[in-house]
């Protein structure tokens, strides 16, 4: 199949970028770099050192003996979008080219309407240039579980019936999202929805809860080739960072209560879901909603978890229960239905200690790269 992967200099797309590769996929990647702009802007950089692209694209060519081509540009300049898919010709764009931090997107004015922009003109831009020249792709988004917010109703997988004075449809389930970033995602989903309907377009919507973990088969064994993953306050997400907070002996921060639950999943099974939903594509006209996750936790039992497997590695880390930045619920149902991906074949890899154990010893092998300074989160809701 010919893969497109937007995004894929990124933590979920350079992984999913060799993934496909390594099963003989023609692939190309999709990228402006901004990801390592916006490190240097917040005085941050990847826990573990990466390659350039240019480094990584030769790395991989020595140790598979396979090639990725690479398109360097930007997915809001349509001119650069329709060339890289009349050069293509894509049979499936994956689309994880955006900006995904909710504190990103709440730091200021200017922040929130880069994130909506850059979000929603890129999906746009991608969406006229499937309809204009390849109209048989399928585009398989990453959108995210945060999408649908905590309702205190059981979360479907994108639709729910709906009986209203004695009439009833099948409805987009409701959106309450978390961030301006989340809200970008709804958008998204609206924009593919409608012209699913209207173009005739097929794409399914990945709802991808919080994705923890760093390796996979093809990142590991050579150091040019090796993912990024994030421990800062804007970009680092609960699981990871609480992992390398312990390997470094800084308190675990959990936000407020930490009863705030949410979805997680191992980023090898991220990589098993787009390939999935890219071996079974959606119908012509289809706008197919998937919840990308395997497990729910709270915030506070990732941490406890967290705290067990380093005691058993002879490290005392402290819980710190820090005011919470954001605005959201701290006590509340969650309960998501996540089936779609599990009917079509999903295997999942369930959250191990060996995992935990795994990520604190990486993070003690890149401890002199931590700066304690970027470890709290300063951007606030409020
Ligand atoms: P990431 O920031 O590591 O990677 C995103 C990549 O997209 C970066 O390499 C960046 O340079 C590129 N990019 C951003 N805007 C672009 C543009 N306009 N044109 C071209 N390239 C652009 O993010 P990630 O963690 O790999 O997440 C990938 C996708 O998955 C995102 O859409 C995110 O919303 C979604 N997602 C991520 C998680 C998670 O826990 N990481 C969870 C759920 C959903
Ligand atoms: N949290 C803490 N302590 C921390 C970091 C986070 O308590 O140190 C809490 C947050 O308050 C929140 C929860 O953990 O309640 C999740 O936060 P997160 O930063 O791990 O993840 P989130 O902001 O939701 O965003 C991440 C990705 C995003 C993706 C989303 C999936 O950055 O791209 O869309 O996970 S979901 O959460 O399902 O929306």
């Amino acid at each position: 199949m010919k893969i497109m992967i937007a995004g894929g200099d990124g933590f979920c797309g350079w992984p999913t970028a060799l993934y496909f590769s390594e099963k003989g996929h023609d692939v190309a990647i999709v990228d402006n770099l901004i990801r390592r702009e916006w490190d240097k802007e917040l005085g941050t950089q990847s826990l573990t050192p990466i390659a350039s692209m240019d480094e990584r694209l030769k790395a991989w060519t020595e140790k598979s003996g396979k090639s990725i081509r690479f398109y360097l540009g930007d997915l809001q300049d349509y001119e650069f979008v329709e060339h890289i898919f009349r050069d293509f010709e894509p049979e499936a764009f994956v689309h994880y080219a955006e900006q995904r931090s909710a504190p990103y997107s709440m730091i200021d004015r200017q922040h929130a309407v880069f994130t909506q922009v850059n979000n929603v003109v890129g999906n746009l831009n991608v969406l006229f240039a499937i309809k204009e020249i390849v109209p048989d792709c399928h585009l398989i988004k990453l959108g995210t579980m945060g999408e649908y917010g905590t309702p205190n109703i059981d979360i479907e997988e994108g639709y729910i019936r709906i009986v209203h004075k004695g009439r009833e449809d099948v409805l987009p389930y409701p959106k309450q999202p978390f961030s301006f970033y989340h809200l970008s995602k709804v958008h998204d989903s609206h924009n593919i929805m409608f012209t699913c309907r209207s173009w005739g377009l097929r794409a399914t919507d990945l709802n991808q809860g919080v994705v923890y973990g760093l390796w996979t088969n093809e990142t590991q064994g050579d150091e040019r080739l090796v993912n990024r993953i994030d421990y800062d306050g804007v970009f680092g997400t609960a699981l990871n960072r609480f992992c390398i907070q312990a390997a470094v002996g800084h308190d675990l921060t959990v936000y407020g209560k930490g009863g705030q639950t949410r979805a997680f999943l191992d980023i090898r099974d991220t990589l098993q879901c787009v390939e999935l939903a890219a071996l079974n594509p959606a119908d012509r006209g289809e706008f197919r909603v998937f919840n990308q996750f395997t497990e729910q936790f709270s915030v506070l039992e990732l941490a406890q978890r967290v705290q067990n497997v380093a005691r058993g590695m002879g490290i005392e880390a402290k819980i710190a229960h820090l005011e919470n930045p954001r605005v959201e619920k701290e006590e509340h149902y969650y309960n998501a239905v996540h089936t779609k991906l599990l009917d079509l074949g999903l295997q999942p890899h369930l959250l191990s200690d060996e995992l935990i154990q795994g990520l604190i010893e990486t993070a003690g092998k890149y401890r002199e790269r931590v700066d304690f300074d970027v470890i709290r989160p300063n951007a606030t809701w409020r």
